[in-house]
């Protein structure tokens, strides 16, 4: 018979093995995670810093994959800022035009891969592919949201009846229902004021950017970058992908020492993961301005209503 001191050890180490070492991403600076499971295969996209930055310097998205959520396969760039030939090449500074490849999200449906990218200061575009590794192409030509509305940071979601949605912004929550094609809506852009910062007022959980869409037991959460700065995750819940939406609380705090966060939720083999990024791997002596991000991931638990256990954050 064995004892359970003898059952506990190889338990110990086993759950040790299956932990991800955050950052989980530390060859390059990665950001924005943007995680899909498809065909048993985690798919993660990021956005990506590049070193010799004042602040962002984001050209491309890149990809890795994952089939235990420990080892990750390194794809290199999936798509670029110069897959959207309507971006204007013209524009410099802050919002230049090699600082735009911001925060993406790729999404399967009948078997083709929607990926919708922002260009920053532009607008979002949309590329496909048929298959996930791409190669993603512009069908549209021209930006999907064009760049008046706060247009970063777009995240989708396809509700359980087959209707698309894309939600985006900073600092104001927006959404369009997409056309079944995917790549049209109609009407116009509606703002969701139901998370937004009331101005003046104290608030810790407010919307602020990176929306996340996700569905779990017949109940929407919105999982969000909240409050500013430093941003940690937030999150809201409806009864309906189009709100209104109700504060929850926070997933995650601000490390204080960092400034951004992005959290992108998936569920994979019997559990719920967010992923998030710190500023880890970047030179100490760098302020937290240059960004130099590190993509994170945690498991999640939830309670019986619904509502999500917080986290520690991910260490600066
Ligand atoms: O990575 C650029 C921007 O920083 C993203 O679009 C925001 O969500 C924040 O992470």
């Amino acid at each position: 018979i064995i004892s359970v001191a003898e059952l506990a050890i190889p338990l110990l180490l086993f759950t040790f093995y299956i932990k991800a070492q955050n950052p989980i991403i530390q060859t390059k600076y990665t950001a924005d995670p943007a995680p899909m499971v498809h065909n048993d295969t985690v798919f993660l996209y990021t956005s990506h810093d590049e070193e010799n930055a004042d602040v962002f310097l984001m050209k491309n998205w890149l990809l890795y994959t994952s089939t235990d959520m420990v080892n990750w396969t390194d794809h290199g760039q999936v798509a670029s800022l110069y897959d959207f030939k309507w971006a204007d090449k013209a524009i410099t500074g802050w919002g230049g035009f090699e600082n735009g490849a911001w925060a993406p999200q790729c999404i399967e449906k009948d078997g083709k891969f929607y990926m919708y990218c922002p260009v920053q200061g532009r607008g979002i575009g949309v590329l496909v592919a048929n298959s996930p590794y791409g190669p993603f192409t512009d069908p549209i030509g021209k930006p999907l949201i064009g760049g008046n509305y706060d247009s970063i940071d777009p995240t989708v979601f396809i509700d359980d009846d087959g209707q698309a949605y894309l939600y985006w912004g900073n600092p104001n929550l927006w959404y369009v229902k997409l056309n079944k094609d995917m790549i049209s809506f109609g009407g116009d852009p509606i703002k969701d004021p139901s998370i937004a910062k009331v101005k003046d007022q104290p608030d810790p959980f407010h919307y602020q950017e990176g929306p996340w869409a996700y569905k779990r037991n017949g109940k929407y959460y919105m999982a969000y970058a909240s409050t500013c700065c430093p941003e940690g995750i937030g999150y809201a819940m409806s009864n309906s992908p189009t709100g209104p939406w109700q504060y929850k609380g926070s997933i995650m705090d601000g490390d204080p020492r960092s400034s951004g966060n992005h959290p992108g939720i998936i569920d994979y083999k019997g559990s719920t993961y967010v992923f998030g990024f710190n500023y880890a791997i970047m030179k100490q002596t760098m302020s937290k301005h240059y960004e130099r991000r590190s993509v994170c991931v945690e498991k999640l638990t939830f309670n019986n209503d619904g509502t999500i256990q917080k986290l520690p954050f991910w260490k600066v």
